[in-house]
């Protein structure tokens, strides 16, 4: 994934027809687009494969599970096309190292979710957001998840991990700002409903990456 434009589309759509429409229509305004749940669940695994056409891939399966569940559920990932995997970090050292072991396989990115973007984040996961950042870097990990809503805590989160990559979910649908989230030290945003919810999406995802060059 080459940095670019500094945006990560969210596609969080269920149907392909529109999902293929949306990337074709976007792809010129980001680095990637993130596929989850909601869209493997709707129109199957392979959708992987016909959105790379189109932008590299990160599936966002938060993968959370024992070390051999989450080394299966990352090698269909890779093998299906994506090149990046995102992971929670929360199950621990082992089950990590094993997702970063297999995205080395593939040469794949491993990116370590850290404080979540929402609201209920703050029940458990903030306190323990730098503690997750700390092992996202000692396991190798090549990037971590950090929330646009708070972007204090992508600040103290860039101070952990160094030069790894943080992608920034949160901007407009949940009230984060793509400006303040990329001058506190994240690398791209991740963009969902304000894009593919939008009249025009290429038109939105374009006003984006001209609100990030003009923070630059
Ligand atoms: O709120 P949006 O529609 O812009 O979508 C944000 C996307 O990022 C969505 O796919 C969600 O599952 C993901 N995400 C977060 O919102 C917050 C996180 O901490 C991690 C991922």
């Amino acid at each position: 994934m080459s940095k670019n434009k500094n945006l990560i589309l969210a596609l969080d759509v269920t149907d392909r027809t529109r999902a293929v429409a949306i990337s074709k229509d976007v792809a010129d305004y980001v680095d990637a687009i993130k596929i989850g749940y909601p869209l493997v669940l709707g129109a199957g695994l392979g959708i992987i494969n016909t959105i790379s056409e189109f932008a590299p891939v990160i599936a966002d399966f938060k993968v959370a599970d024992i070390p051999n569940t989450a080394k299966l559920i990352c090698d269909l990932a890779f093998r299906a096309g994506a090149g990046a995997v995102i992971v929670h970090g929360f199950t621990g050292h082992d089950s990590l190292l094993e997702c970063v072991r297999v995205g080395r396989e593939y040469r794949g990115d491993i990116l370590v979710v850290t404080e979540m973007s929402h609201p209920g984040a703050l029940d458990f996961m903030a306190p323990e957001a730098l503690k997750l950042a700390r092992l996202a870097v000692e396991s190798g990990a090549c990037g971590v998840v950090a929330p646009a809503t708070r972007p204090e805590r992508v600040r103290e989160i860039r101070r952990i991990v160094g030069d790894l990559t943080i992608i920034s979910p949160g901007v407009g649908a949940q009230g984060g700002s793509a400006a303040e989230a990329i001058r506190a030290g994240a690398d791209y945003v991740i963009v969902g409903r304000s894009i593919y919810n939008a009249r025009n999406p290429r038109i939105e995802a374009e006003k984006i990456v001209r609100e990030i060059e003009m923070c630059r």
